[in-house]
């Protein structure tokens, strides 16, 4: 069983490695960020609150991201392991998710960290955009999303760090190629 967080900037490729992780181990794939956009284009008091802060590039507020994952975690199916995509992001998600598992008397594994350079990750999201056109996919949105990346989400990175369980992967290369090491990393053979 294993319970796994994935954490990496934006474009680093965590929703990408997200879903083939979930299928090889076989555990559920929880994405704070698929979660808000399935609430926005349902237009939910919850995708309305959310869509003004995504759409700016902006965190959600803390209360109801950290609500709304203290929701999902009480479902069955996480008894058999998960992998969490884009939470925590803050030190105050850390403090919250380090009371949910507590409560339901589970650990994390491991965390694993996505890498890429800022130039690359620009080029990948202005990729999507092109395809799918997320409203957060714009390059001025794309910079502030990575400036608080550095600003908030690399501190949590180092306190998951102090207590060893953290794995960092090359997110360069091919999709495929970056399963590879992820699943290499995660002693697994792929
Ligand atoms: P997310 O959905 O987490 O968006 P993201 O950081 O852009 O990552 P995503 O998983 O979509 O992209 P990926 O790197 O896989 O969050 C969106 C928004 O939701 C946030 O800005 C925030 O507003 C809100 N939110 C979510 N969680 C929150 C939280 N905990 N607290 C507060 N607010 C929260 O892939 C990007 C692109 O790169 C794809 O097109 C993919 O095909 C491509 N790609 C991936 N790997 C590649 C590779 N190796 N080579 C080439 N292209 C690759």
């Amino acid at each position: 069983m294993t319970r796994m967080l994935i954490i990496g900037p934006p474009g680093s490729g965590k929703g990408t490695q997200a879903a083939r992780i979930s299928e090889r181990l076989g555990v559920v794939a929880i994405s704070t960020g698929d979660i808000f956009r399935d609430n926005v284009r349902r237009e939910t008091p919850l995708g309305v609150e959310a869509k003004t802060f995504m759409d700016a590039g902006d965190f959600v507020p803390d209360s109801v991201t950290n609500s709304m994952v203290r929701d999902r975690l009480a479902a069955g199916d996480v008894q058999e392991g998960f992998l969490l995509d884009g939470y925590p992001r803050t030190a105050a998600q850390v403090a919250e998710l380090d009371d949910i598992l507590r409560e339901n008397d589970l650990a994390l594994d491991v965390v694993l960290q996505l890498t890429a350079d800022d130039e690359e990750l620009v080029k990948r999201l202005l990729g999507r955009a092109k395809l799918d056109g997320r409203s957060d996919d714009n390059e001025r949105v794309i910079r502030h999303r990575l400036g608080l990346y550095q600003d908030q989400t690399a501190p949590v990175v180092s306190r998951y760090d102090e207590r060893g369980i953290v794995t960092r992967v090359d997110g360069l290369g091919s999709i495929d190629e970056v399963t590879d090491r992820v699943m290499t990393a995660l002693k697994v053979a792929s």
